[in-house]
């Protein structure tokens, strides 16, 4: 079961990584993407394992950004791929019974990622966001909506996670749209109640506290 609620981690430092993936797992969040992007190979594998250790404390879902050598290492629960990471092909291959996760930000990219068979797709920046460098053209709400009734029309039927600077607010109209799920870093890191930020996304997802 993929879950609709994936908490992406951030941070520059060990430090950093570890504490806001301690209160997320604090405030009861259920999927962590572990998203480490400044280290060094060696530095994320060691933050990792010790990302495993918390999440299986926790019983946590773990999907591993990027690497998939290291979501194979730890038996991670899977792992999300950018558009010119490793294939799904090649993932799937190597982790056959695990969740594999694809970017998209076009039609192209959504009927390339139904194509592939990914578990669910990652759809956008919905907004700017300084959680990520290198964005892809931001969507906003006008293009979700396009997007998600092309995918109904044309029957593309993966799981659809929105991303990219989604607040509160965002969520009722982004599933009133069709998508599946959402991902989000910011929304928790930077919340004055982080508890009550987690019930409320749980509740707008999945109709309970
Ligand atoms: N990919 C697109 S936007 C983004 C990623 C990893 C960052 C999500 O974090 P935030 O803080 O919810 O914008
Ligand atoms: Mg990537």
């Amino acid at each position: 079961m993929i879950s609709k609620s994936h908490y992406i981690s951030d941070g520059e430092t060990e430090e950093r990584q570890l504490y806001n993936i301690k209160s997320a797992l604090d405030i009861g969040i259920k999927c962590i993407q572990f998203r480490f992007k400044n280290a060094e190979n060696q530095q994320r594998l060691h933050t990792a394992e010790k990302v495993k250790f918390l999440c299986d404390e926790y019983h946590c879902d773990l999907i591993i950004n990027d690497h998939i050598d290291i979501a194979l290492d730890l038996d991670a629960n899977g792992v999300h791929l950018g558009l010119s990471d490793t294939s799904i092909a090649i993932a799937r291959k190597l982790m056959p019974n695990k969740i594999i996760g694809g970017t998209a930000n076009t039609l192209q990219h959504l009927i390339q990622r139904n194509r592939e068979g990914c578990d669910y797709i990652g759809l956008g920046p919905y907004r700017f966001t300084v959680t990520k460098r290198k964005l892809h053209p931001i969507l906003g709400i006008e293009n979700y909506k396009i997007l998600l009734s092309d995918c109904v029309r044309m029957q593309l039927s993966t799981p659809i996670i929105a991303i990219g600077g989604i607040q509160l607010d965002d969520i009722e109209e982004l599933l009133r749209f069709g998508v599946y799920g959402i991902a989000y870093s910011s929304l928790i890191n930077n919340s004055n109640d982080k508890k009550l930020t987690a019930l409320t996304i749980n509740n707008l997802l999945y109709g309970h506290i």
